[in-house]
Formats: C-alpha cells, structure tokens, sequence
C-alpha cells in the first residue's frame, strides 16, 4: 500500500525500518516495558546528489507536510551535504537528509551511480513514499564493494536505496532513563555494541546536544550474484539542552554528526 500522507509515510518508515533492523525492535520493545512511548528526536535519509534524487526530491513530501528547512551542514572528509527540517510541532520528528556530493568523486564512482540511477523507473522518483522505496536498481555484490573504496556511504547507498538510516530516541522524553550515559548503559546490558568513533557520547552540554548509536545491525542484502551480509540501519540516542531563551535546541553538530555517519561501516 502507498502512503498517502505523511503520518502514513512516517508510520511506514518506522515499519520497515524497524523489521529490517532486528536490534531496532528489541531495544523499542524492551522501552516499552518502562515507557508509555517513545518519542522520536530524528529520522535520517541518505542520497545522491544527482538532481534526479537529492535532497530537493527527497524533502518534498516532508515540505508538504507542513516542515520547514532549518539548518545546513558540510562533511568535508566525507564529502557530504546535509540539511535539517523542523514541523512546527516539536513532537514530530525532525528530518536530517545528506546527500553525496558526486562531483568530487573519481570518474568510474560517477560512471556506477549514473549507472543505478538511470535503472530507476520513469516517474518514480515522483511518488509520495520514493523516500521509503528501498533500491530500485540492481546492483553485484563486487560493484557494492568498489563503491565502498571510495565511500562507506556511496557504497551503502547502493546497497540499501531510499530509506531510513536510522530513527533516534529522544532522550529528554523517556520516564525511566534521564541522561544519555543512562542511555548507553541500558543499551549496553541488552548487549548491544555503541559506535565508539569519537567517544561513545558525542557533542556535550556546550554544544546543547549530546548523541551516541548503536552499531548498525548486519543483514543479507540480495546482490544480482547471490545473498551477503552486510551493515544496514543503525539505532541513535539524543539528548537535547535549552537554550538561552529555554528552549530544547533543535539544530545538530556537524562535528557529532561525522562521528555518527560511521555507524553504517564495516568493521569497527
Ligand atoms: C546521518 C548521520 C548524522 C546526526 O544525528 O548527527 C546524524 C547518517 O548516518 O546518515 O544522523
Ligand atoms: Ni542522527
């Protein structure tokens, strides 16, 4: 079924993502014993920045929906451009959508992206729910691999398509847990491993957010040559500080979000 709206839309993402994504649902549902809910700070999307996908096409339902753009953010090692949307009600979540920013890429990255997005059928890119569409391409595993030399995020891209990457917790919200090394504790002693890339919390009250995630779930991914695991979608944790005028703040920290994109390569 299409969604149709955006809370269908949101409500789809959350399905899929958390099916995908085996520890997603363990730690939710493991919440739910303590939590009446849990309220999402943020949900990410990935991209390419080829017009026929960026984040101008992947921000249009959300934009529609009443969200407004926010901030931006450069990646200059990882050669990535963001952008955050924020609805007016501070219970939605908000929206983080990167994009890779192809040009500074080799010719034959190029030449393999150009590749998948011409695969990607007549109008497609146009349907209400193309954020949550998966892959609409084939891909072999070797390709995946080369893409990978270059880019972690160029190569899961390719393997994963148009989805979430990851929803986040918002820690403020939670009954039973009230900071985010409590956070990281619980979700230690489910036995779940934390991306340490920069420190297990990143960004502090300085910055008036504070982030850490999981380790992204491995999952067997169909290539055109066969099955093969690899990493798919992370779980992340964020706990937010007021600002001067005492309200939460709402922006993310570039130099936090570097750290948290690692969540999604292989071997750490
Ligand atoms: C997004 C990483 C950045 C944050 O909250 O700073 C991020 C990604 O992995 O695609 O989500
Ligand atoms: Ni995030």
């Amino acid at each position: 079924m299409q969604a149709q709206n955006l809370d269908a839309l949101l409500a789809q993402m959350w399905k899929d993502y958390s099916h995908m994504n085996p520890q997603v649902r363990k730690i939710y549902n493991s919440l739910l014993e303590q939590e009446d809910k849990v309220i999402n700070d943020h949900i990410a999307l990935r991209t390419y920045n080829d017009p026929r996908v960026n984040i101008e096409v992947l921000k249009k339902p959300f934009i529609e929906g009443g969200y407004k753009e926010k901030g931006e953010y450069e990646f200059k090692a990882k050669k990535l451009y963001a952008k955050h949307f924020e609805h007016l009600d501070p219970l939605m979540p908000k929206i983080f959508i990167s994009e890779l920013k192809l040009e500074e890429f080799s010719p034959a990255l190029n030449q393999t992206v150009r590749e998948l997005l011409d695969q990607i059928p007549e109008g497609m890119n146009e349907r209400y729910d193309f954020v949550n569409i998966g892959r609409p391409w084939k891909l072999d595993y070797s390709t995946y691999l080369k893409l990978l030399e270059e880019s972690e995020y160029a190569g899961w891209m390719a393997a994963h398509g148009f989805r979430p990457n990851h929803f986040t917790v918002f820690v403020n919200h939670l009954k039973s847990i009230h900071s985010l090394i409590g956070m990281n504790d619980y979700i230690k002693r489910l036995d779940f491993k934390l991306n340490t890339s920069g420190g297990e919390i990143k960004g502090s009250k300085d910055v008036l957010l504070e982030q850490s995630s999981t380790l992204a779930d491995t999952v067997e991914v169909e290539f055109t040559d066969g099955k093969h695991a690899i990493p798919a979608c992370y779980y992340e944790f964020a706990y937010r500080y007021p600002t001067e005028e005492g309200k939460l703040y709402s922006g993310f920290v570039a130099q936090s979000a570097d750290k948290i994109f690692e969540s999604t390569n292989r071997g750490q």
